[in-house]
């Protein structure tokens, strides 16, 4: 409950006002409940909304909050507003970048009377500056990741496919105490590795070529995201030219990394390492983003971001370079925001092995 109360807090909710939540990682971050269904919030009181497949999980994950099942002819929408009405409630705030237009027009029928309006992503706000426990968790996600990682790296030979690969790194992540992954392996080599977000195939990685891969496990519903890219075999000058390029960003863009930093200064900086070392346009995505419950989360370390870092953030730093035709690198450690710098949460080296 005590999340239940600082989310009040923090949206400033009324007498008269309520909150319909439907995003499963708002839902775990407020309540520890891992299933389907809605969180319902007034001022006074809160209620998990489920179904018969959940209804004992959510006992069981949210003690103190009670959970309300739907049956025939009562649904969500019909047992929030049960509770809504009985409390005044005139104003629902929902999360408009998550529910479809038939749920709303659904909501809009169910709750009619009410206003409804958006919750404008406070939990979001929240979720961005983790706590302790949540810092553990994703400390222990990275280190498992790093784990296995190692583990490949005495098993990755020349002439294995980028899925052989990726299999035994995901095996290795789940034997380790992943309970998940946080998101499908990328296992990019040769001229795959100009696809930032190449889907593994069973293509055999050659002698002389490099393999990016990015990954990551879950703990305790917290993700790791790291990439790192390896050679089997001497590589050719020009991508040895590309890596110590992307090192060199990643580098100097991690020790940027502290409070009152702006997240678009860091971004602009690995921008002009790469430019400057002839490869303008070869870096299309955004530096890092946040990482929580969900992979992608607040901050953004982008052009266009107006985040400042702060204490509790836990971000990513993947500066990469991409060049069709030819491949591509990309080296990325998840870093948490301390009071004086930053921590990177990924200790698997970064000078260029080969395998
Ligand atoms: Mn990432």
């Amino acid at each position: 409950m005590n999340r239940i109360a600082a989310f009040v807090r923090e949206a400033g909710l009324k007498d008269g006002e309520g909150v319909y939540i439907t995003k499963p990682s708002n839902m775990y971050y407020l309540t520890g409940f891992t299933g389907e269904g809605v969180l319902a919030v007034t001022p006074g009181d809160a209620a998990i909304i489920t179904d018969f497949r959940y209804t004992e999980q959510a006992g069981r994950q949210a003690p103190g909050i009670p959970v309300e099942m739907v049956s025939k002819g009562s649904d969500h929408a019909a047992i929030a507003w049960r509770m809504f009405s009985s409390a005044g409630v005139e104003r629902v705030y929902i999360e408009d970048d998550h529910v479809t237009v038939r749920e709303c027009e659904h909501l809009k029928e169910v709750m009619a009377g009410a206003m409804h309006q958006s919750l404008a992503g406070v939990p979001e706000k929240m979720r961005a500056v983790k706590d302790e426990d949540e810092i553990a968790c994703i400390r222990r996600a990275c280190a498992i990741s790093c784990e296995a990682f190692e583990d490949l790296l005495s098993f990755a030979k020349a002439g294995m496919t980028e899925k052989q690969v990726q299999l035994h790194l995901d095996y290795k992540m789940m034997e380790l105490g992943s309970e998940r992954l946080a998101f499908n392996t990328i296992s990019a080599s040769g001229v795959n590795g100009s696809l930032p977000h190449a889907v593994p195939s069973d293509r055999p990685i050659a002698r002389g070529e490099m393999l990016t891969l990015d990954f990551g496990a879950r703990y305790h519903g917290y993700d790791a995201d790291m990439t790192r890219t390896v050679s089997f075999g001497e590589p050719s000058a020009e991508m040895r030219r590309i890596y110590d390029t992307v090192l060199r960003a990643h580098l100097e863009c991690e020790k940027m990394l502290a409070p009152g930093v702006e997240c678009k200064s860091v971004d602009a900086h690995a921008r002009r390492v790469i430019d400057e070392a002839g490869y303008q346009g070869r870096f299309g995505h955004s530096l890092g983003h946040g990482v929580g419950i969900d992979i992608h989360e607040n901050p953004r370390l982008s052009a266009a971001s107006t985040d400042i870092l702060c204490p509790g953030h836990i971000v990513t730093v993947e500066p990469g370079i991409y060049v069709p035709g030819l491949g591509g690198v990309r080296i990325e450690d998840t870093c948490v925001i301390t009071e004086t710098g930053y921590e990177s949460l990924v200790p698997a080296p970064k000078e260029l092995i080969i395998l």
